[in-house]
């Protein structure tokens, strides 16, 4: 994985700046990148914390996440993870009993005009459907269709601020730490995945609507990440300069428990 985590720092400095990439242009290991202090490994770290207005230039050159046939869903999508919050959340056990009536999804932090969706509005969007590999890193992967509104639609009707760097997704599930301290699940993302054309906020699984255990009403699909970047239950979508002050401080729940941010397949 370290590799991929290279790989995406290296685009976006090759992208973002032409100096560094006549110096790259001339390697053929990158090897020297591995090494901490290394003057080049510094610098396309700092390129990875690019402005709204760079990350969002490059969402263009994005390559798509393989797609499938409907004939490739063999089988329904494998439950993981928390699969049914009702029974330590009584918020969303609420929830589930009122048929999401009372669910909003919520648009904050660094926007010009924070908002909130209620499932019928989301419903009532140009959505997206797309049929694609879900890799989960114990093992398994399933293929199903997955619908839902592009999460840039959203992002744009709230208005990203230029300070803007990550996304966090936060959800309603907690989990592990003991039966004194679960902890929340969330997740976080640069603005290239959140604006890229494959992410939605899903509200549809195969032929129906999102079940509980795969994450009702609706979860995020980041197509090119691994199953823990995929968040189920999702009620606040925040747009922020650092994930540092959430959970312990890596930008994920399986991020502070030693998985890497990136995650990309
Ligand atoms: N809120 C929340 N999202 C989550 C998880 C979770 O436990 N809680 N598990 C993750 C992991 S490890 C995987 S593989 C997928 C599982 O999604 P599925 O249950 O729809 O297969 O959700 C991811 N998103
Ligand atoms: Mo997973």
């Amino acid at each position: 994985m370290a590799d991929l985590i290279l790989n995406r720092r290296r685009l976006i400095g090759l992208s973002a700046a032409g100096a560094s990439s006549l110096l790259l242009a001339g390697c053929n290991q990158f090897d020297f990148l591995a090494r901490r202090n290394d003057p080049v490994r510094d610098f396309l770290e700092r390129a990875n914390q690019l402005t709204y207005s760079a990350q969002r230039a490059l969402v263009g050159d994005q390559v798509l996440a393989r797609e499938f046939a409907e004939s490739e869903i063999r089988q329904g999508q494998r439950p993981n993870g928390s699969t049914d919050p009702r029974q330590n959340v009584e918020e969303y056990r609420a929830l589930v009993e009122s048929g999401f009536a009372g669910y909003r999804l919520r648009v904050t932090g660094l926007v010009e005009t924070e908002k909130s969706y209620t499932l019928a509005e989301l419903m009532n969007m140009p959505s997206r459907s797309q049929i694609t590999r879900h890799d989960c890193v114990e093992g398994w992967s399933c293929i199903a269709r997955w619908t839902g509104v592009p999460l840039a639609r959203l992002l744009d009707e709230a208005g990203v601020k230029p300070a803007a760097k990550f996304v966090v997704y936060h959800c309603y599930d907690r989990l592990g730490g003991g039966l004194s301290a679960p902890e929340a699940y969330y997740e976080s993302s640069d603005l290239i995945d959140a604006f890229h054309p494959q992410t939605i906020c899903a509200y549809g699984l195969n032929t129906g609507p999102l079940p509980v255990e795969n994450g009702a009403p609706v979860r995020i699909r980041i197509e090119r990440a691994l199953g823990y970047k995929q968040p189920k239950y999702v009620h606040t979508i925040e747009l922020v300069e650092s994930f540092a002050q959430y959970g312990l401080g890596q930008g994920g729940y399986w991020e502070d428990h030693g998985y890497d941010w990136y995650g990309g397949i």
